[in-house]
């Protein structure tokens, strides 16, 4: 077994910055977990567009408050502290952060680390080298 510290995560390669977000890649595909597990801090006051094409997330809110918006029916999700959303049919979607909120995120497949955002709010599925 391993065990991953957040604090000797922070600083490295698998701290990934965007403008609405940092995310702290805990493991990934390197892992061999079958998923990836982030723990990202979304800034408060931020609305970012995300279609995960090609994944499945799950998203538990440890901290802070805000609310998903679904593009395919523009219904609102209120996310507060100790909830959990999960991306189920990879939904199109506005994430809103009212405060700061601190997000466990799971992938599957699991992300490599490299990826950020493209203008649709995709990852792309990143084959083996
Ligand atoms: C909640 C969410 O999906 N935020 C975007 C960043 C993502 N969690 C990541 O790349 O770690």
């Amino acid at each position: 077994m391993k065990v991953v510290a957040l604090k000797d995560i922070i600083g490295t390669e698998q701290e990934v910055k965007a403008d609405n977000w940092t995310s702290r890649r805990l493991l990934l595909k390197k892992d061999g977990m079958g998923y990836s597990v982030h723990d990202t801090i979304i800034k408060a006051g931020t609305e970012t567009h995300i279609w995960y094409q090609n994944h499945l997330e799950s998203v538990y809110c440890i901290e802070g408050e805000g609310e998903v918006v679904t593009l395919k029916d523009n219904k609102v999700w209120p996310i507060k502290k100790d909830e959990i959303y999960a991306l189920d049919q990879h939904d199109e979607h506005l994430l809103r952060a009212k405060t700061d909120m601190r997000m466990v995120c799971v992938f599957n497949p699991p992300i490599t680390g490299a990826e950020t955002h493209d203008e649709n709010g995709v990852y792309p599925v990143v084959e083996d080298e």
